[in-house]
């Protein structure tokens, strides 16, 4: 099929030559380890923390276990402050903690958690701050540790989308207490499923290393009621592999992003994310924001015209969390205190961005954009 016509969707996973996973699989075959910490599962952990430069890191078999176990590391109760905008399992993971999430409203530019809302937020029952680093956009890392310093709160950061980020020459995964990557499908590196835990200490990798495994220390002491929530030798293969291609992939990211900025920049009532100060960003997300009355046509019109031409956008994220029912109740689900967060929601596109994604295509989007806006010509 001409490429034209072809089904765009939001994104499609990089994977490698089938040819360079084989090897690997009659290893796996020949030496009968598939999970539990095997050779490849430990040769995945040392390269990574390398290629990113980050001290520890624990695999996990998805980001959702791994948010799930870092809050049970760092023995996380009470009130959590979050965002609303998000994925749902940044919150899910607190809900499956028994802990109350709190919502604060984010700030406009990046989209990110906004420091200057959190103290306001913080009660007696705080323990800590569930950031996200939203589009892979570093969130302000610096106040945010700052105040978590003075009230004594944990920060525990949702780094999904931040794979490879740098901020101020270091890995944005170096900053707060745990930082928890994704390594799905949809995400800029990826093991079909999979997650990390990034932590600073050896004895905090230790007790996450514990906490995925059950809680297994030794072959017969169980110090903690943990998880099974490991990645296989399968998985930790294809991403040895997957590191390869790393960097050639944001590359071509960059170009697609580049492309969409252009053809973007004179058409009123869409914008486009700024990348944000000392950050060397992945390209992970491209949204665009739609204000209805510039550009002359409704976000969900556009949407919908994108799918007639076969473009398959998302709104990440509407709705918000903050709207879904086991949320909509919590007093800091109100519309009135999450005001940016619920603004943005209708106004968000992600437009598809991935590697192998062709400038014909990315044009194609393009017209369809152009050609709906009312400032066109
Ligand atoms: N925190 C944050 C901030 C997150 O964004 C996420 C995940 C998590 C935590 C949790 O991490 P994990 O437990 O997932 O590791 C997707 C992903 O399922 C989800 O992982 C991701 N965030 C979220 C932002 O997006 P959907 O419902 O949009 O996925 P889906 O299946 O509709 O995929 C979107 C498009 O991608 C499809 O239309 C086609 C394409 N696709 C997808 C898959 C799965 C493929 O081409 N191949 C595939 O295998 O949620």
């Amino acid at each position: 099929m001409n490429n034209l016509n072809k089904p765009i969707y939001v994104t499609q996973p990089a994977l490698p030559e089938l040819e360079e996973f084989i090897p690997y699989l009659e290893q796996i075959w020949e030496n009968k380890i598939l999970t539990n910490n095997g050779p490849f599962h430990q040769q995945l952990e040392k390269e990574l923390s390398d290629f990113l430069g980050v001290p520890y890191i624990s695999l996990f078999a998805n980001g959702t276990l791994a948010l799930i176990t870092a809050l049970q590391a760092l023995r996380i109760t009470g009130e959590v402050i979050t965002t609303p905008y998000s994925f749902v399992a940044t919150t899910h993971a607190l809900w499956w903690n028994n802990i109350k999430p709190v919502f604060v409203d984010i700030e406009p530019e990046y989209c990110n958690l906004d420091p200057e809302k959190i103290e306001s937020a913080i009660t007696p029952k705080t323990t800590a701050i569930l950031p996200v680093h939203v589009y892979g956009n570093p969130c302000n890392v610096e106040r945010i540790q700052e105040i978590a310093d003075i009230y004594g709160l944990k920060v525990i950061y949702d780094a999904a989308h931040a794979f490879g980020v740098r901020y101020k020459n270091v890995n944005v995964c170096n900053y707060g207490d745990l930082s928890v990557l994704s390594f799905h499908a949809t995400k800029v590196f990826n093991t079909m499923e999979g997650g990390a835990i990034i932590s600073h200490d050896a004895s905090a990798k230790q007790r996450v290393d514990y906490l995925k495994n059950f809680g297994f220390a030794s072959e017969t002491r169980v110090i903690a009621p943990g998880i099974n929530s490991k990645m296989n030798e399968m998985q930790a293969a294809l991403g040895l592999l997957q590191i390869k291609n790393h960097e050639s992939n944001i590359v071509k990211r960059k170009k697609i992003r580049d492309l969409y900025r252009n053809k973007f920049a004179n058409i009123s009532g869409l914008s486009t994310l700024n990348i944000s100060e000392s950050t060397e960003d992945n390209a992970a997300y491209f949204p665009i924001f739609i204000d209805e009355n510039e550009y002359g046509v409704s976000r969900d019109r556009l949407y919908d015209t994108l799918k007639q031409h076969n473009i398959f956008s998302r709104r990440y994220f509407y709705p918000l969390i903050a709207d879904f029912p086991m949320y909509k109740n919590l007093s800091s689900a109100i519309p009135d205190n999450i005001k940016t967060a619920k603004r943005i929601a209708e106004q968000v596109i992600c437009l598809p961005i991935y590697p192998s994604l062709k400038m014909n295509q990315v044009n194609r989007i393009c017209t369809v954009i152009g050609n709906n806006s009312s400032s066109r010509g």
